[in-house]
């Protein structure tokens, strides 16, 4: 196995994350991550996963912000990263563990290439709200875009809301949302954050997953990028996530 990929893998598997590549390999490159996430994905496959998306990552200016990175990166998700909607975010076997508010778009129809919102409209069958969980393999979330890249975009599990935004998809940029922790607003924003329009997430990643001949099937879901600053989690945190639609409701344990 490629060392670098195995590197991610313990990282993970024994909770201890590591120093970014770039720092001893400063040569790492751009092309050279997303090839490592493509092996990653096939490798994934091979071993009986399945693939139901994509993520966009640093797509707000908050997200940018964030962790120092300033350009819109993508990963993919799987359907082991599929989180239920149980009023509980375990974290027991992750590193870091932080979560964002974020847009998701399910396809009804496949789709690929540099096309315009209005084509892109037809072939969303819905818009739910989401909850990212991320879970940086590196150090203090303290990498380079090559090393995030890599490390498929910090991806390591999502939530999924129930109330279609597709009724209100004209005034989707404008849904506010906010999160309380611990019974203390701290943060708050709305989707048009996003690139202007989450929707405008998905035809960047369209255009980005075209570079490798590649596009998005019926039924992906795909995460548009987060909306606030990450939050990161402790034990027994409570979480609420309020959208216009709908509020997440989330107690952090083992
Ligand atoms: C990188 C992943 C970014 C987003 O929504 O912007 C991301 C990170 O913050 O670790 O998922
Ligand atoms: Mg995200």
């Amino acid at each position: 196995m490629n060392p670098l990929i195995q590197n991610l893998q313990d990282a993970k598997h024994t909770r201890t994350p590591i120093r970014p590549f770039t720092e001893s390999l400063p040569s790492f490159s751009l092309e050279e991550a997303y090839k490592l996430q493509s092996t990653q994905l096939e490798s994934d496959l091979a071993q009986g996963e399945q693939q139901v998306g994509y993520k966009m990552g640093l797509t707000s200016r908050a997200k940018q912000k964030d962790v120092g990175v300033e350009e819109p990166i993508c990963g993919y998700l799987l359907k082991s990263m599929v989180r239920a909607q149980d009023g509980k975010l375990r974290i027991g076997a992750l590193i870091h563990p932080r979560i964002e508010p974020e847009v998701s778009v399910i396809l009804k129809e496949d789709v690929e290439g540099d096309i315009p919102l209005k084509d892109l409209l037809p072939k969303i069958e819905a818009i739910l709200p989401a909850i990212e969980i991320l879970d940086s393999r590196f150090e203090n979330y303290h990498f380079k875009l090559p090393d995030v890249v890599a490390d498929n975009a910090s991806a390591s599990g999502f939530i999924l809301g129930k109330k279609d935004l597709k009724p209100f998809v004209i005034d989707l940029r404008l849904m506010g949302i906010f999160i309380r922790l611990n019974a203390e607003v701290v943060e708050s924003g709305c989707p048009a954050a996003v690139l202007g329009n989450p929707l405008q997430s998905v035809l960047e990643l369209l255009r980005l997953l075209q570079k490798r001949q590649g596009g998005l099937k019926k039924g992906m879901v795909v995460l548009t990028g987060g909306i606030t600053a990450s939050i990161p989690l402790h034990l027994n945190d409570a979480i609420e996530i309020v959208w216009p639609t709908e509020t997440f409701e989330l107690r952090v344990t083992p």
